[in-house]
């Protein structure tokens, strides 16, 4: 679909993330987002460049893969069992833009549609996450996730769990509805109905926040409208790492890879409390997520 350049508005720029020079808005068509979303969903020159890069190095490589890619995308080409690169070229762009140092490149392969092989890789921390599935999962290649100590202490339930939630690019419509009534009752106090989470962040990757519950760093990721190129690369280092991923809504333990809604939980000792957060979390839901 056609672009729009426009000029970029860099406020700060910090060494350590290269500035975008322009941004390119993405406008109505491939993946079904509407005008509306113009102002949340950006793709900078460096997004297809990156996946340009990344596509031509592993189709000359494994030239009988199919490749998914954000920048490619075609809706006309859906998602199928054959091995497939799945690709972020920029998990987190608005990030990016800002120079927010929580962005990376999401690197997936599925087979059958099963998240297979995950790389994930932060240039601004230089912290690399990757896991094969079967073989475990791994942070900057040598120390093997989860870290030691970081799943000592069981889940104990929503109130003591610090949890990732993005409000997403689509800020209108049923699953916002559903989003910020569920934020609402996340954060609110136990005496007036809600779960008072701990805490409750939005860091703006969701390749990054799988990692983050993968190492133990969060309890629990949710997120509804994202993409297979968002969450391939993570879904493996997560379960490698000991921990699940359900549907973002109640009732599926079995999420699909272009399923657009998820619940990620970290792991603990024998998976200890691991199903009743997922229960406890899909009870607080408020609404439908139709994607
Ligand atoms: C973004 C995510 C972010 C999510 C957005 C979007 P992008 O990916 O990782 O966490 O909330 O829906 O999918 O557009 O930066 O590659």
């Amino acid at each position: 679909h056609s672009a729009l350049a426009t000029s970029s508005t860099m406020r700060s720029q910090k060494p350590m993330t290269p500035a975008p020079k322009r941004i390119v808005r993405k406008e109505t068509g491939g993946r079904g987002d509407t005008l509306t979303i113009i102002g949340a969903d950006l793709v900078t020159e460096y997004d297809r460049a990156v996946e340009n890069m990344i596509s031509s190095s592993l189709k000359e490589k494994y030239p009988h893969y199919e490749f998914h890619g954000e920048e490619t995308y075609d809706p006309a080409r859906p998602l199928t069992d054959a091995p497939t690169f799945i690709v972020d070229p920029i998990d987190g762009t608005i990030n990016f833009v800002h120079a927010f140092p929580f962005a990376c490149v999401s690197l997936g392969f599925a087979v059958g549609r099963v998240p297979t092989v995950g790389v994930v890789y932060n240039p601004s921390t230089k912290v690399l996450y990757s896991a094969i599935r079967g073989q475990g999962a791994f942070l900057n290649r040598e120390t093997r996730l989860p870290l030691k100590g970081s799943h000592v202490e069981p889940l104990a339930g929503l109130k003591n769990a610090l949890i990732a939630v993005e409000w997403g690019s689509d800020r209108s419509g049923i699953n916002w509805e559903t989003k910020i009534r569920t934020f609402e009752k996340l954060g609110q106090s136990q005496e007036h109905g809600g779960a008072m989470v701990r805490a409750m962040r939005s860091l703006g990757s969701a390749a990054l926040n799988l990692c983050a519950v993968a190492d133990g760093t969060l309890d629990l990721y949710w997120e509804g409208g994202c993409w297979a190129w968002d969450v391939c690369a993570g879904w493996v280092i997560l379960s490698e790492a000991g921990g699940i991923m359900a549907d973002g809504s109640p009732g599926n333990w079995e999420p699909r890879l272009d399923g657009r809604k998820y619940l990620a939980i970290r792991g603990s000792p024998d998976g200890a409390g691991q199903k009743e957060l997922v229960e406890e979390f899909w009870s607080h839901i408020q609404g439908p997520l139709q994607y």
